[in-house]
């Protein structure tokens, strides 16, 4: 559980990281079945519904650049996701009734893993309320070598920045005069998970260390944040994992931006941002 300090930030900073959530034993449960479906991607030489490849991926030599959605693919994923450590930490930040809108385990491997360039995830799906945030499960010690995670502090309390490039959605900050300067690094080890509010601005810079950074991202929202677009009841309802459905979405005055006209680059965060034409990270 956070202290009403650790909350108190949370809610002035728009992220914050919290040691020791899972034990040694569950992360390396996830270690294990990761490394399993790594093996697996053997099979294919283009991404799929399962996996985002890095470019230099080959059968010889897999190279995962994404897990979609790991819950859809192995039992102890959806465990984890209903993690009663997680969820209890959740539930301080965002209520007691929690739902989920995503899942993902971005590999960032050791001197490929891509970057992330900088975006806000309430660009790709606004609601009708912002109680919603990311949690990162940490997979293996996350550091400034490796690739941690940045925020911009209190960004979750500003505008949403332009996200389109030509009059597309890009999946990348491409406002001209985005600044990255004030960024805070989440540095956290193995087992430890980062939380960031779906409006604050976040990315993460590549790999270039010899140690992989696996980071398995859960997106909880509070159970009367319905999604601006493509929802129905029946989707509504299998994605509560804590509290009840109601048909009553919570509606709050918050800057949106849709997504629309849609990336013309579809797949992943990964895909979506090889449209634009320079990093959006000013040079750390
Ligand atoms: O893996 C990371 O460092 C950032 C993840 C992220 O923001 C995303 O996948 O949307």
């Amino acid at each position: 559980m956070l202290t009403q300090l650790e909350i108190d930030s949370y809610n002035e900073l728009g992220y914050t990281g919290v040691q020791n959530v899972l034990t040694f034993e569950e992360v390396q449960e996830l270690r294990a079945v990761t490394d399993n479906l790594v093996e697996e991607s053997r099979k294919i030489t283009v991404s799929d519904e399962v996996f985002d490849l890095e470019p230099e991926h080959t059968p010889d030599s897999p190279k995962v650049r994404r897990i979609k959605s790991p819950i859809s693919v192995h039992p102890i994923f959806d465990q984890i996701i209903r993690h009663s450590g997680i969820l209890d930490i959740v539930a301080q930040l965002i209520g007691p009734d929690i739902r989920t809108n995503g899942n993902k385990l971005n590999m960032k491997l050791s001197e490929v893993g891509s970057a992330v360039e900088w975006h806000q995830d309430w660009a790709f799906y606004p609601h009708t309320n912002d109680d919603i945030l990311a949690v990162g499960v940490c997979l293996d010690d996350m550091t400034k070598e490796n690739g941690c995670l940045l925020v911009v502090p209190e960004s979750h309390k500003g505008p949403i920045l332009d996200h389109h490039l030509d009059g597309y959605f890009a999946g990348a900050v491409t406002d001209e005069s985005f600044d990255d300067s004030d960024a805070k690094k989440i540095e956290l080890r193995a087992g430890g998970v980062s939380i960031h509010h779906v409006r604050a601005l976040h990315g993460s810079l590549p790999n270039t260390s010899s140690n992989q950074r696996r980071l398995l991202l859960f997106q909880y929202c509070a159970g009367d944040s319905w999604p601006l677009s493509g929802i129905d009841w029946d989707g509504y309802k299998s994605s509560f994992l804590r509290g009840q459905p109601a048909n009553q979405p919570r509606l709050v005055d918050v800057p949106v931006r849709m997504p629309l006209p849609g990336s013309k680059r579809t797949g992943s965060i990964y895909e979506t941002q090889t449209i634009l034409e320079r990093s959006t990270f000013s040079k750390k």
